[in-house]
């Protein structure tokens, strides 16, 4: 596939910042791009060289480009402070007065960036209003608020990003403005590839499987990746029930009595309870194309679809995630009696599959070339789904591997790493657990967690948790899944400066950052324009489809044979590419945007 940047960037950047999409009201019109206006190599590569000069990070003043709630902690860095400049202030962006003035913190250097940086803490500044940071000698910021309502867009955005995505279901104008588009995959005519084949289904075999999110930019669904998404959004509804109560997103479902994050989270768990074979209880680990589309939009993606190996890391996720929406969506069994009990029942019968195949790593098949998901360390899993199983059932079956010792490759959850998850969990229900169970280790293994990221944020020169190491494939759904680590730490101790890191993380993803910018589509300025997101490159409209937080930088570059702009640099905090050819920082994914959607939520219902 060839992938070739457009000259007009800038002036579409520019146009994009203008105007924020509401969500609640429905997006905003969107003009559609002139096609076919190509740059020449040559003069992409000066425009690159023209970029470089000016240096690869962003801005010299860098904060949460949102702006900030009444009484959350502010801060901002500073790059390039000269000699002298120890002052900052902070001047009411309509009238120019000052209202706040404050030192800057000691230079430190950020081994991530190249960057020597000082902090502005302007915390104190707690009076509603739109603001811009001033530091003599550098160009002053943006304006920006604080205000009570500062995330709350955003919040709408990122869950509405997951209805946008969503396979086998027309995207009507009334929910999607724009962005509407037709149906794409109805996947109810699904192979049985011959991986998965089984005596009552032989390869060949046609199933039904439809609705379900997109996993990413591409296609395919994958059960792996569905497991922690949803279980974030799932955890989010748990944890902050009033917040999303009072949250509407205008989607199909919205005034059936279910809040509408719920209603969003049951598309994707609707699909996921087909993905069983109901003769066994083992769980396809993906329903896929053979090989990843084009940049075509969904409904011209016409391809046979597969469901391929029975997986037991599909198999485990699959179970806790439906044991976990047995116990969220109890209350409004109503609307569909008896789906409580039937995702539990799912859970149970996966539980006993991948008892019986505790081995079935995930095998990328020779004529499969979709994403992989792959992990061959599955002590998590299994203590992940049966934790959620005790948790429901109270079996002592479940007992030994719910609370058998264990090890998890980094501090914070991600697609391969869910024993955290199963901690979230324990913690939350500590007051309901079953008899002879208590939640006393799952709190130790958060709060030893959350210490060593608060430390890493107290000692970094951005206040970011995140360590240099971790500028991974998704680099930013790792600093927010930290953060999703701290708030539950919060939440167990009511400690400001856990939430206060939790705060900067989402201050990150939203300008505070190597390249000074948003990472969210639709918000800030400069976002993601050419995000890897095939609808948002096929659809012919200038602006990609909103709400969604790209998978930032990651020095890895493991997409640039495909690219023919340059990245601007190799350090790991400035290695983000915003063209449709990086999907190795430019991509979009459903495990990502759910942290965002957790922590945003987080701070809003919790900061006081
Ligand atoms: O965990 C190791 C770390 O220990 C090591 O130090 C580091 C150095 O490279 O690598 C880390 O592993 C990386 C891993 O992501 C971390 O999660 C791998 O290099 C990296 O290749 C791997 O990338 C995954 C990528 O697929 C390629 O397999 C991403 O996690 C995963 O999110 C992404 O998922 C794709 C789907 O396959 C298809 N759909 C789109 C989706 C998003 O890009
Ligand atoms: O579009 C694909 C994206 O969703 C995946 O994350 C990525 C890595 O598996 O692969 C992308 O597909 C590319 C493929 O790997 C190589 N040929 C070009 C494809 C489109 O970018
Ligand atoms: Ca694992």
């Amino acid at each position: 596939m060839n992938f070739t940047a457009r000259i007009d960037r800038s002036g579409r950047a520019a146009r994009h910042a203008s105007a924020q999409p509401t969500p609640d009201t429905g997006p905003r019109a969107a003009s559609r791009r002139p096609r076919g206006r190509r740059a020449s190599p040559v003069l992409l590569a000066c425009l690159a060289l023209l970029a470089g000069a000016s240096g690869a990070a962003g801005a010299a003043v860098k904060l949460n480009q949102l702006g900030f709630l009444p009484a959350s902690q502010k801060l901002a860095v500073v790059t390039d402070a000269g000699a002298g400049q120890d002052s900052f202030a902070l001047v009411d962006a309509a009238s120019g007065k000052t209202v706040f003035e404050g030192r800057l913190g000691a230079p430190g250097t950020w081994d991530a960036s190249g960057e020597t940086v000082r902090v502005a803490d302007f915390s104190a500044l707690r009076t509603p209003g739109s603001y811009k940071l001033r530091v003599n000698g550098q160009p002053e910021s943006k304006p920006f608020p604080v205000a009570a309502d500062a995330y709350r867009a955003l919040d709408a955005a990122a869950i509405k990003a997951y209805y946008y995505q969503r396979a086998s279901i027309a995207i009507e104008p009334r929910y999607a403005g724009t962005w509407a588009r037709p149906l794409g995959h109805p996947d109810n005519h699904v192979l049985v590839h011959e991986s998965a084949a089984s005596k009552e289904r032989p390869a060949g075999t046609v199933i039904s499987s439809p609705k379900g999110w997109y996993d990413a930019g591409d296609y395919n669904k994958y059960i792996v990746n569905s497991g922690i998404s949803t279980y974030t959004l799932l955890a989010a509804y748990e944890h902050f029930p009033q917040f999303f109560d009072a949250l509407a997103l205008n989607i199909p479902e919205s005034g059936n009595g279910l809040p509408d994050l719920l209603n969003e989270a049951l598309w994707n768990l609707e699909w996921m309870a087909t993905m069983q074979d109901p003769n066994d209880g083992g769980v396809y680990h993906k329903l896929t194309n053979k090989q990843f589309d084009a940049f075509i939009m969904p409904d011209k993606a016409t391809g046979p679809r597969y469901v391929v190996q029975k997986s037991t890391a599909a198999t485990l996720d699959f179970a806790a995630v439906m044991a976990v929406a047995s116990r969220v969506l109890a209350p409004f069994d109503k609307q569909d009696p008896g789906r409580s009990k039937r995702y539990l029942a799912q859970a149970e019968k996966a539980w006993a599959w991948a008892v019986a195949h505790p081995d079935a790593v995930y095998k990328q098949p020779a004529d499969i070339g979709t994403g992989d998901y792959g992990d061959n360390k599955l002590d998590d899993e299994f203590s992940w789904a049966a934790t959620e199983l005790l948790i429901a059932t109270g079996k002592d079956a479940y007992r030994a591997r719910a609370l058998a010792a264990g090890t998890t490759r980094g501090l914070a959850p991600g697609w391969a790493d869910v024993r955290q998850l199963g901690w979230i969990s324990l913690v939350q229900q500590r007051e309901h657990l079953p008899k002879g169970v208590d939640a006393a280790d799952a709190r130790r293994q958060i709060l030893a967690a959350a210490d060593t990221l608060l430390a890493r944020a107290q000692a970094s020169p951005y206040r970011i948790s995140m360590a240099t190491s971790e500028f991974n494939w998704g680099s930013n759904s790792g600093i927010l899944n930290e953060a999703m680590m701290l708030v539950q730490a919060y939440r167990l101790t009511g400690r400001a400066d856990y939430l206060q890191a939790a705060q900067s993380a989402l201050d990150y993803v939203m300008g505070r950052n190597g390249p000074g910018r948003s990472f969210v589509t639709g918000f800030g300025a400069p976002s993601p324009m050419h995000p890897h997101h095939r609808p948002s490159e096929a659809d012919g409209i200038a602006a990609p489809v909103p709400g969604w937080m790209v998978g930032g930088p990651n020095p890895g570059q493991q997409d640039l044979a495909g690219c023919k702009l340059p990245y601007p640099s190799k350090l790991p905090a400035l290695s983000y590419l915003d063209d449709v050819c990086s999907y190795a920082s430019g991509e979009v994914a459903i495990n990502w945007n759910a942290p965002l959607v957790y922590v945003t939520a987080a701070v809003q219902a919790l900061v006081r």
